[in-house]
């Protein structure tokens, strides 16, 4: 007689979740902390922000009023999840950072409606939110495979498991603007590398507006915005036995103009110097000294197709919601036939 199957073996099939972090993601800490910090201008990464409480302080921040960027592009999503799922016909939907994937149902729901959907990979560096999403999705999509990445998408695309059918590869939420120019194109190239010819990319790039709301949407009423920009240095105590008190230092949120970003950066209260202990690094502030955390680049239509072209991707569909706030777009790989 065949055994039975308990039910939670269905579920554990279901799921497979490959860490690339450890020792090297601490390394990469460090690294980043060593090199930002000494700098004339300190800088760190925002990748360092999404431990467990800063995932937690994000999801705060999609709730708050102000901030527009996560409402706007669910609407997109409803909106025209359907037509996505026709024109992709995926049945893979790999996602970069996907934290909660609380939108992505939106998607997740049009691929399974369509009968297309096989296997969802959320990649995100915070390892909680991979597990955590994994679990519920599974038990959300009877049969649907979850192969969940904890990494990092600069670093470990290419642990991404190879495509069993058409995929969309989706980037939401605007997390490519957290990348300067330069950068922004390097990675771009590095994930149209995971497309092959039945493939899209589903970008989500927050677009230039006003400075008003573009400033209020980074510096809530609530002091949310500022906890979050703080986590990072109680991420830095935690990981590197640093000493530093976050409230030493104000939060800054400022547009710039020229280069049409956001830069979030924290300013110290006083002059002090604060001890890294694992690094034996002693980081000086002068009062009003300030550490730039984040850049969070706004795009006009010309600059995201060019982004996209610099990486061989061409635009399928450019959509929008009703106020022009955000910006999805859908691409794929420029065949070689296009190029000659
Ligand atoms: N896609 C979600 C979450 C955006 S917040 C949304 O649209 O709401 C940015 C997410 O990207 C966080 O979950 C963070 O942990 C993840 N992230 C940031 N930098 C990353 C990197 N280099 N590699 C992998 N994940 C990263
Ligand atoms: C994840 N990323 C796109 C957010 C943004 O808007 O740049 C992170 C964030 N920073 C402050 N608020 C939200």
């Amino acid at each position: 007689m065949e055994p039975l199957t308990p039910p939670e073996t269905v579920i554990e099939t279901a799921i497979r979740i490959d860490s690339h972090l450890g020792g090297a993601h601490e390394r990469s800490l460090a690294d980043d902390v060593l090199d930002g910090l000494t700098r004339p201008f300190k800088e760190l990464p925002p990748k360092h922000f999404y431990d467990a409480r800063g995932a937690e302080l994000f999801d705060r921040i999609c709730e708050l009023p102000e901030y527009y960027p996560t409402r706007a592009e669910r609407a997109i999503l409803e909106e025209r999840a359907d037509e996505l799922a026709t024109l992709t016909n995926a049945a893979e939907l790999v996602e970069l950072g996907s934290g909660t994937a609380a939108k992505t149902r939106v998607l997740l729901d049009a691929l399974h409606a369509a009968g297309t959907l096989t296997r969802y990979i959320p990649m995100d560096v915070t390892e909680s939110m991979v597990r955590d999403c994994a679990e519920e999705l599974t038990s959300e999509y009877p049969g649907l495979q979850v192969h969940g990445v904890i990494g990092d998408f600069e670093r470990h695309l290419d642990h991404v498991p190879s495509a069993a059918g058409p995929r969309i590869v989706a980037f939401l939420g605007g997390t490519i603007g957290n990348f300067p120019p330069g950068s922004r194109r390097r990675v771009l190239r590095e994930i149209a590398r995971l497309l092959g010819p039945e493939d899209h990319l589903l970008m989500g790039t927050d677009l230039v507006k006003d400075r008003v709301a573009l400033e209020a949407a980074y510096d809530d009423a609530q002091g949310v915005t500022a906890e979050f920009n703080r986590n990072v240095l109680r991420v830095l105590n935690r990981e590197l036995g640093a000493e530093f008190d976050p409230e030493d230092f104000d939060h800054v949120a400022l547009f710039d103009p020229q280069h049409e970003w956001i830069e979030m950066r924290l300013r110290a209260r006083r002059e002090h110097t604060t001890l890294v202990r694992d690094l034996d690094l002693p980081v000086h502030f002068r009062a009003g000294e300030e550490l730039r955390t984040e850049i969070s680049a706004k795009f006009t239509p010309e600059r995201v197709e060019s982004d996209l072209r610099a990486a061989d991707l061409e635009l399928v569909r450019w959509l929008t919601d009703p106020d022009e706030l955000f910006a999805l777009t859908l691409s794929r790989r420029i065949s070689p036939e296009t190029t000659l």
